[in-house]
């Protein structure tokens, strides 16, 4: 990844955004968190909570808020934002929760954290269908589908924008690392279409562009079918966006689907890690970059990794039929 960089812009020849708190940050965002996890009802989901952290978030360090703006802007070539030196209380951590479907109703430092941030970048949004339309979940290993294509597994999880099916997919995946396999640091992998396009053929680009490709809805959605006939790139043919998930999407003819191959294995040879640590949040720009999981081994014992996930929409408005009341939850 990129070398550190202070000011709200990203050098041309950088790969991510990446920025590191100082102390002095560190615990103005820690006061923020600790006044809005305490805030009532202190819960995430809650219309009235979520408005004061809509109003807390825009006092975090101005060096912070000058970042996540830039990288709305343009989120540069790896299309990645990494914060590190958040706060976190990593010894009053409960146990890594062990269960299908967690999410994190209670207003956490780290949840609160995540929130704060992320409603900087846009609107935090959750679809009903998935993991109960929690606002944020928690990506935990979970016993028996260790090897699901889900980001309950271990195994290899296969490199996707989220919910490419969805018509209104997240413009943002966010990940916010609470605990870290022991032993193990590699995890979320990311791979830039930015990065990316200089290297696929001018023929496997124009199939590409083609509405070839069909995407089923993955194992976390509990509903909903295959999607029309779509095109993996689309938009500018210099810096297109994205949308794959090579264990959901299928090519609708031969040619097609050689186009996909060689895409799959050019995005797997021009892959990064995002090595989190406790107190690390990372933001990837689900137009422009695929992410995956390295493989792992849970050992179930409580000490598991644990990363917290929002997503972040942009447009409000554009899912306003979706979402009851005006709402965070589409569906
Ligand atoms: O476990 C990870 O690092 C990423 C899993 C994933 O794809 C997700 O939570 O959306
Ligand atoms: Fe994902």
């Amino acid at each position: 990844m990129a070398t550190e960089h202070r000011a709200g812009f990203l050098p041309a020849d950088a790969d991510a955004y990446r920025l590191r708190l100082t102390g002095a940050e560190r615990d103005e965002v820690a006061a923020l968190a600790r006044r809005l996890a305490g805030t009532a009802p202190a819960l995430v989901d809650d219309p009235g909570w979520l408005a004061t952290a809509r109003r807390l978030g825009n006092r975090l360090p101005a060096h912070l808020l000058d970042t996540v703006r830039a990288f709305r802007h343009d989120p540069g070539k790896g299309g990645v934002l990494l914060v590190s030196g958040l706060p976190l209380h990593e010894d009053a951590l409960p146990e890594t929760p062990g269960g299908a479907g967690s999410v994190e109703r209670a207003a956490t430092l780290p949840a609160a954290t995540a929130v704060l941030i992320g409603l900087q970048l846009g609107e935090i949004v959750a679809y009903r269908q998935e993991k109960s339309g929690a606002l944020v979940q928690n990506v935990v290993p979970v016993r028996g589908l260790e090897a699901s294509q889900s980001n309950a597994g271990s195994v290899p999880l296969e490199f996707h924008i989220e919910n490419a099916f969805h018509p209104y997919r997240p413009d943002f995946v966010g990940l916010n690392c609470l605990r870290q396999a022991v032993g193990q640091k590699a995890g979320t992998l990311v791979s830039s279409i930015r990065r990316a396009l200089p290297v696929i053929e001018e023929s496997d680009r124009r199939v590409l562009h083609q509405a070839r490709f069909v995407t089923a809805p993955p194992p976390s959605f509990r509903s909903g079918g295959s999607t029309e006939a779509h095109p993996v790139l689309d938009g500018s043919p210099d810096d297109p966006n994205i949308r794959v998930d090579f264990n959901a999407t299928s090519a609708l003819d031969d040619e097609a689907k050689q186009a996909l191959e060689r895409l799959r294995v050019i995005m797997m040879d021009l892959s990064t890690a995002v090595e989190l640590s406790p107190g690390e949040l990372v933001f990837v720009d689900n137009r422009v970059v695929l992410h995956g999981r390295a493989p792992f081994t849970p050992r179930y014992d409580g000490r598991d990794r644990w990363l917290q996930r929002v997503f972040v929409h942009l447009d409000n408005r554009r899912t306003r039929v979706h979402r009851t009341d005006n709402g965070a939850v589409m569906g």
